[in-house]
């Protein structure tokens, strides 16, 4: 078998994001008046849920359940949450951001290669958009074959509607490709569409179970900028490279 694409998830992968997630979120709570605050250590906790609109109505049903009641309750979330979306885009425009180590040198190496690149997300559309247009490599947005993204499947990770929808797109099987994730939810969901995964975990789910991973680094690093093997094999190679994701793909497979 041989490697065709890279299916890369973007929060926590491609940018540290969460942060600025939550200060969009908390900031979208303030503009609708309402006293609601995520701390970093609640915040942690209601990433299990994933997909911003999903994370609030969770937070409903848990912490204010005097708003269950609402008959336009789904409405109103969506409303919340596409400001959310405004706040976090403006916010990525503005320089707030920038690509993990090692992402933006993979990505034009994999390129050079000849792999074909994609993008497994639940994040919206708008913030894939708004964080590639906002950090270089300049136009990274059109290196991308297939971008799903929250709006493209029902179910959000870890179901794995998002993964199987962007392989049938890319028309590939799920052993011509690697996904790269950072948390358990994005593993479960590679993992239900028959991926191997590469794992560099993120600010917060650094403590996760990635059991199932073929590798597990703390980033793609580079020049300088070793990484730290989590679990699994480097094969000798204190970055990510082509040659290496080829290697950890074979041996996932059990080929090599
Ligand atoms: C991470 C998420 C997202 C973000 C918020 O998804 O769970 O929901 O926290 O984004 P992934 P939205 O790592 O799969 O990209 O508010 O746009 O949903
Ligand atoms: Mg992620």
């Amino acid at each position: 078998m041989t490697l065709e694409a890279l299916l890369f998830d973007v929060d926590g992968t491609l940018a540290e994001t969460e942060e600025l997630h939550r200060q969009a979120f908390n900031a979208a709570f303030a503009g609708a008046g309402l006293d609601w605050h995520w701390d970093r250590e609640h915040y942690g906790e209601l990433l299990a849920v994933a997909g911003g609109r999903e994370r609030i109505a969770h937070y409903i049903a848990t912490s204010q359940p005097e708003l269950l009641s609402r008959p336009d309750l789904a409405s109103w979330i969506a409303a919340l949450h596409a400001d959310k979306t405004r706040r976090f885009a403006a916010l990525v425009k503005a320089g707030a951001l920038s690509l993990r180590s090692g992402v933006a040198r993979l990505l034009r190496e994999a390129r050079a290669a000849g792999l074909r690149l994609a993008i497994a997300t639940t994040t919206s559309r708008a913030n894939v958009h708004a964080l590639l247009e906002a950090t270089p490599p300049p136009r990274a947005l059109n290196w991308f074959e297939v971008i799903g993204t929250g709006e493209d499947a029902a179910a959000k990770k870890p179901d794995p509607e998002i993964y199987i929808s962007v392989l049938a797109r890319l028309a590939l099987e799920p052993c011509d490709c690697l996904a790269i994730e950072d948390s358990a939810n994005g593993l479960r969901a590679a993992l239900g569409a028959g991926l191997l995964s590469i794992i560099t975990p993120s600010a917060y789910t650094v403590e996760e179970d990635f059991s199932g991973a073929v590798v597990v680094v703390s980033e793609l690093g580079g020049p300088g900028h070793p990484f730290r093997l989590i679990r699994g094999t480097a094969h000798g190679k204190v970055c990510v490279d082509v040659e290496l994701l080829r290697q950890w793909h074979a041996s996932g497979l059990g080929s090599d």
